[in-house]
């Protein structure tokens, strides 16, 4: 029965590393969109991940793999012949003509001519990595690949998935390497998304114990429908060995993913005694990702491993899925990667408890299950589940990383509140709701409502009347369109004008509200030979996020928030935050410019890379369109900041002197 417990070895000589395998290629690099217009599944998630390996030394300390390119006698384990078809010729010259129109037919696919390498790698690179840590020559691996593949079926791409490269490995290890000895293995997909193809592929197999968690909200999130119902348990020999995990709602994070690693998914790979895990390792569910709406930081993902780790005697072989914030893309990895090194977390803290809907799904899945795996049918204990304290676990210390019922004793608990309250401490919170119940709420909104900003307007919100239709809705004259207003239509708390050492300038050639015609910007950088008029509008960080996305001509069903605390606690120290979520938006770069009544003052504008790309001319600079320069010659002027000439001489500089 499990074995839940460390190897001889590991306890003997708990400092030693563990050989921990890594595999990246360039190639996979080459899997683009036909004319590289942005797309979140792009490049660069895995060259941060590669880069931020080796800024930090870890990658060093790894064994650096090359990467395979999988054969087809391997992928014809879970796709069919037609998907093999398409996916090795649809790079080829002679479907130049066809791609795109091949692609639209599948749902979220893109394909270019770096595509078919791409996919073979990526599936390959999963297949070496598995076999080298079967055989024991690695204790564990990351396969950092791209594209991704859990949502990839038999016989069609989808979901930015080509190969289902986890699937392929995993079957691969099972009928192709019987010698191995890996006669059971469990996979655990992370992303947020449901691994349908997956557990399609291992729906009547009772060797693959396919387990995912991921964000539902009742089949409306992708990929939607029914497949990723906590009722879908498997069929004949498989019933029992597919177990889903359906968030109902977003804003997921540490406390609700630990109490599922604690209430199912541990107790049942006690029971299963996997000879190996494999993990669909996606990142979108991590704090800050534009597509996955939820907040598992690296810390919580280094838990959720080392928790894992305790099974197969370590045997965890990690493939890249998901996740689009390339922040917390690589911080998250760089987490794995050292908790696989040294099976222990790392260092870190998790504010607040479980939604109250973590514990329904929880307890539905144990009753969904519970025939099967009978430990599940045992009663969660009350105090468990009525916690009105933040659960929070502070390190683990302990061999098997886990906290007598993931509680913490009382006198840690205290210090562990005090930290997180602490940097939040200094934050103007109104009155009717202070302290901790601010930190633990689990409404962002409610939350962000109380925390007042200014919002520094340099554009033609400086004109009152305008920066109006973003709060209330509406049209002003010369906008080609209205504006849909925030949630929160109450007016600015406190309104006054200050002026800023930076850069006024326009650029790009025609925007949606004002038509042709350069758009202001502010260079993100100080300099104290310059002067910009700036209308300060104190607001809540919840209408800022409005504001946020109607500057960046985002839709409302985005997932939000754009900007939260956490962004806010950080801008103090980085000056600077890229909305990943907008980064489409002319003003997707949120910079800080200081306090006011120790409040922050918050406006948005281009990174500094844009400013490079208007200094070389790969994007325009341009002078304003007339309606666009009155609004803002009549906003200073009726803000009382200058007169009319002096109105129009400012606007005039800086739409004429050179960047
Ligand atoms: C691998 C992955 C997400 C697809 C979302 C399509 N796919 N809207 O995260
Ligand atoms: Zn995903």
């Amino acid at each position: 029965m499990g074995s839940n417990c460390e190897t001889e070895s590991m306890v003997s000589n708990p400092q030693e590393r563990r050989r921990v395998g890594l595999i990246y290629d360039e190639r996979m690099c080459k899997h683009s969109t036909p004319d590289d217009e942005y797309h979140p599944e792009n490049l660069n998630r895995i060259k941060v991940i590669w880069d931020k390996l080796h800024s930090s030394g870890i990658a060093q300390r790894c064994v650096v793999l090359d990467a395979k390119e999988a054969e087809d006698k391997h992928i014809a384990l879970v796709h069919r012949k037609n998907h093999i078809d398409l996916i090795k010729n649809i790079s080829s010259k002679k479907f130049d003509s066809k791609r795109n129109k091949i692609a639209s037919k599948f749902n979220s696919i893109y394909f270019n001519g770096g595509s078919s390498e791409a996919a073979y790698l990526a599936a390959g690179s999963v297949i070496e990595v598995a076999e080298k840590v079967a055989k024991g020559e690695l204790d564990s691996g990351f396969a950092i690949v791209r594209p991704p593949g859990h949502h990839a079926e038999e016989s069609e791409p989808m979901g930015f998935c080509l190969y289902n490269n986890v699937a392929i490995a995993t079957s691969f290890l099972l009928n192709e390497r019987p010698e191995l000895g890996i006669k059971k293995i469990l996979i655990v997909d992370w992303d947020v998304h449901h691994g349908n193809g997956t557990q399609k592929m291992f729906w009547k197999d009772p060797r693959v114990l396919f387990f995912s968690v991921h964000r539902h909200e009742f089949g409306s999130f992708y990929p939607g429908g029914d497949d990723g119902s906590y009722t879908m348990i498997g069929e004949g020999p498989g019933m029992g060995y597919n177990i889903n995990v359906p968030w109902e709602n977003g804003r997921c994070g540490d406390a609700d993913y630990l109490a599922v690693w604690d209430h199912v998914l541990i107790p049942v790979a006690k029971e299963f005694d996997p000879d190996m895990i494999i993990i669909s390792a996606g990142f979108d569910a991590a704090i800050g990702d534009p597509l996955g709406g939820c907040c598992v930081s690296p810390y919580g993902y280094s838990i959720m491993l080392n928790k894992l780790m305790g099974f197969a005697g370590g045997k965890i072989v990690m493939a890249l899925e998901g996740g689009y914030n390339l922040d917390s893309l690589a911080n998250s990895v760089l987490a794995c990667v050292q908790a696989l090194q040294q099976h222990k977390p790392v260092a870190g803290s998790s504010e607040a408890y479980p939604f109250e809907s973590t514990w329904h799904v929880i307890q539905s899945v144990r009753k969904q299950l519970s025939s099967y795996w009978p430990t599940l049918g045992d009663k969660i204990p009350e105090k468990v589940i009525s916690w009105k304290t933040p659960q929070i676990e502070i390190s683990s210390s302990d061999s098997d990383g886990e906290h007598e019922n993931g509680l913490i004793v009382a006198e840690e608990l205290d210090k562990a509140v005090e930290d997180i309250i602490e940097p939040l401490k200094n934050l103007q919170v109104h009155e009717d709701c202070q302290g901790q119940a601010t930190v633990v709420s689990p409404s962002w909104s409610s939350e962000l409502s109380k925390i007042d900003i200014w919002y520094a307007t340099f554009g033609s919100n400086i004109n009152k009347s305008r920066f109006d239709c973003y709060i209330e809705g509406g049209q002003m004259e010369g906008m080609q369109k209205p504006c849909v207003g925030s949630v929160d239509k109450s007016q600015p708390k406190e309104i006054m004008w200050k002026t800023f050492p930076h850069r006024l300038f326009f650029a790009r050639d025609r925007s949606d509200t004002w038509g042709p015609g350069g758009v202001a910007f502010l260079h993100p950088e100080s300099n104290i030979q310059e002067k910009t008029y700036m209308h300060l509008y104190k607001i809540t960080l919840e209408q800022f996020n409005d504001v946020l996305l109607q500057e960046n001509a985002s839709s409302r069903d985005m997932i939000r928030p754009l900007f939260d605390l956490t962004s806010l606690q950080t801008i103090e120290t980085e000056k600077c935050i890229s909305v990943e979520l907008v980064q489409r938006g002319w003003y997707h770069n949120v910079v800080y410019l200081g306090k006011e009544n120790n409040i922050p003052i918050l406006t948005m504008t281009c990174t500094l890379s844009d400013i490079d790309d208007f200094k070389s001319g790969k994007f325009p600079v341009n002078s304003p369109a007339k309606a666009y320069a009155n609004t803002l010659v009549e906003g200073l002027v009726q803000g009382k900041q200058l007169s009319k000439a002096e109105a129009i001489a400012y606007i005039e500089e800086a739409s004429t002197k050179p960047l």
